[in-house]
């Protein structure tokens, strides 16, 4: 199996290359924000809960987002491999992922981290705030405190990774293309 963590800021360009991974390395692709958006949208109680955090910039319990992640890897047992969109964010939810992914007699091979400049992870996220209608990109306050919860909480996950010998930064600034390709060479030295 092939396992990949894509990583980075708010804005970094996890969903967009996502996309883009999953289709050249047929991988499923599992996002908790687009996970909890669903739930949002179906205003399920789960959906319901997360808006609280959501809506605030802030990261929705672990323990939500675990089960969540656990559910869809037990839906997927033919995967050849999963790309994690946005998950692990803390350094409990890697802690988890990997006891969930022994279980299965699997790990992670690699965490890309889309490395951007602060300037831009807010450009893009107020350019997105104005055709997608996500509240969350809407409020200069809310991107704020995003990036804020992003380097306080999330940053340490990289030395989690690091420590495993698996982090790899990749630089997150040009076009979609330019960095997919930088994504993609990164995978192909792993797997070769
Ligand atoms: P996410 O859905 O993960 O939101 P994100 O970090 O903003 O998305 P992403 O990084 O994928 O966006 P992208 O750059 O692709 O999370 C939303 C919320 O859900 C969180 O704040 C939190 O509350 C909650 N949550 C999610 N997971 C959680 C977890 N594990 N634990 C706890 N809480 C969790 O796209 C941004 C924009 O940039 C797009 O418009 C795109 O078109 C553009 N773009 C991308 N690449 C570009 C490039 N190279 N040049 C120019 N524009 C580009």
């Amino acid at each position: 199996m092939l396992n990949i963590v894509l990583f980075g800021p708010p804005g970094a360009g996890k969903g967009t290359q996502a996309a883009k991974i999953i289709e050249k390395y047929g991988l499923v692709h599992l996002s908790t924000g687009d996970i909890l958006r669903a739930e949002l949208a179906a205003q399920s109680k789960l959906g319901l809960e997360a808006r609280k955090y959501m809506d605030k910039g802030e990261l929705v319990p672990d323990s939500v987002v675990i089960g969540m992640i656990e559910s869809k890897l037990d839906q997927n047992p033919e995967a050849k491999g999963f790309i994690f969109d946005g998950f692990p964010r803390t350094t409990a939810q890697a802690k988890a992922l990997d006891e969930l992914l022994s279980r299965k007699k699997t790990t992670i091979n690699l965490m890309l981290a889309l490395e951007v400049e602060k300037d831009e992870l807010v450009r893009r996220l107020q350019g997105r705030g104005k055709i997608s209608g996500r509240t969350d990109d809407q409020d200069i306050n809310i991107i704020e405190n995003r990036i804020h919860v992003y380097n306080r909480e999330t940053a340490p996950v990289i030395d989690y990774y690091n420590n495993q010998g698996k982090f790899r930064a990749v630089q997150g600034m040009g076009s979609i293309e330019e960095i997919f390709g930088r994504l993609c060479d990164a995978i192909d030295r792993m797997k070769n």
